[in-house]
């Protein structure tokens, strides 16, 4: 009996111990390692995909996720993550969180622990784990994936730029000629996981996106570049629909020889006699407007600009009747984000299309 009592003192006064002693202690000298304001713990087993799980619906908001994105200086918390079980203290390299403990106090979200400030309190390291999860999750930018040219992608890299989301770029490359080797997108797309597996794709958390138009939207009504009313949505979507049409056929007059066994000289003839009405039904739509559905920019603007600057290169001087769209381009180009990110390292200019096409590689 004696022996049960004491059994069960040693207990108590062991998680005593660890509650008042062990985890003050961990957390002092973790704080002087890390130059973090609180330790950081974690419980290895608890499964990633819960916490991300959880923490994407603590966020629906978005705006954490964002808040990190938007910001490039924030530094990556995974390394954070290593080491230990239950309790352990993690030895990390240090992170300076300033960036984000600055902006903390204001990020008006009901979870703004999420920072990855963690208090020790009797849930122990499971409290921990998803914090440093949550860590882990939103340091972790989306992944773009499309081949190393411009093509279908480059609205959606515009778009990203412009809404200062933070992405990883999988930029596959293909082959030369002859044989266009494409294997490297080949092996990622056999592990895509989803039933339509085509680059671009886009890739945030558990969530993967195929289908450049709809990234697009996705990325419009997660960044606001969605119109406010329902006639700039209409006018928006319209739009980006018909500028998949004529992106469509422009991409086939420049893959003349390889698909179609034609001559693309004679191809591109034929669609240099069209360019004109089609470029005056741009103009038409844009109208005074400073952007296609009204006073705001949406996705739709960020595919126009690119088309308009495809067929500017293929044909220099089409645009120079249509002084709109002129002033379209050039309004798109001066945007502060829009400016940065197109002297930026990361921006392509070329190639526009795979090295088969007969223009624009
Ligand atoms: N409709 C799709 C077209 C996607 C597509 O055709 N992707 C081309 C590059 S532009 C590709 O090489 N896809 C790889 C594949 O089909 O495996 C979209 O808009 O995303």
């Amino acid at each position: 009996m004696t022996f049960i009592i004491l059994v069960s003192y040693w207990h108590v006064a062991r998680q005593w111990v660890k509650m008042r002693v062990h985890f003050p202690v961990a957390a002092h000298s973790a704080r002087r390692e890390t130059g973090a304001q609180t330790p950081q713990f974690y419980k290895d087993q608890f499964s990633l995909r819960r916490y991300t799980d959880r923490f994407l619906h603590h966020a629906s908001s978005t705006r954490i996720l964002e808040h990190k994105r938007a910001s490039s200086a924030y530094p990556p918390y995974v390394g954070l993550c290593r080491g230990g079980g239950e309790g352990e203290t993690l030895s990390a390299p240090v992170f300076n969180k300033d960036d984000w403990l600055t902006d903390k106090a204001n990020l008006g979200v009901p979870f703004p622990n999420a920072s990855g400030t963690v208090s020790i309190d009797q849930q122990g390291a499971s409290c921990h784990a998803e914090t440093v999860y949550r860590q882990i999750f939103f340091t972790m930018p989306a992944v773009l994936g499309y081949w190393n040219i411009r093509g279908l992608a480059q609205p959606i890299r515009l778009m990203l730029a412009y809404a200062g989301e933070e992405v990883e770029e999988k930029r596959y490359q293909m082959g030369p000629a002859p044989e266009f080797n494409k294997d490297e997108w080949l092996t990622d797309k056999a592990k895509l996981g989803v039933p339509f597996p085509n680059i671009p794709y886009y890739k945030d958390g558990d969530t993967i996106i195929v289908q450049s138009r709809a990234i697009m939207m996705h990325l419009a009504r997660k960044h606001n570049l969605y119109g406010s009313t329902e006639s700039e949505r209409i006018r928006a979507d319209v739009l980006a629909s018909q500028l998949g049409d004529n992106l469509m056929g422009f991409v086939r007059v420049c893959l003349s020889t390889r698909m179609f066994k034609a001559d693309f000289k004679a191809k591109k003839e034929e669609f240099l006699k069209g360019l004109p009405d089609t470029l005056k039904s741009y103009s038409d739509f844009l109208g005074d407007n400073p952007w296609c559905a009204g006073k705001s920019i949406t996705y739709a603007d960020f595919g126009l600009y690119e088309l308009l600057d495809w067929f500017r290169r293929f044909e220099p001087g089409c645009l120079d009747k249509l002084p709109n769209l002129v002033a379209f381009c050039n309004n798109f180009e001066a945007l502060p984000a829009m400016k940065k990110y197109m002297s930026s390292a990361q921006f392509l200019k070329d190639p526009i299309l795979n090295p088969f096409a007969d223009w624009g590689v």
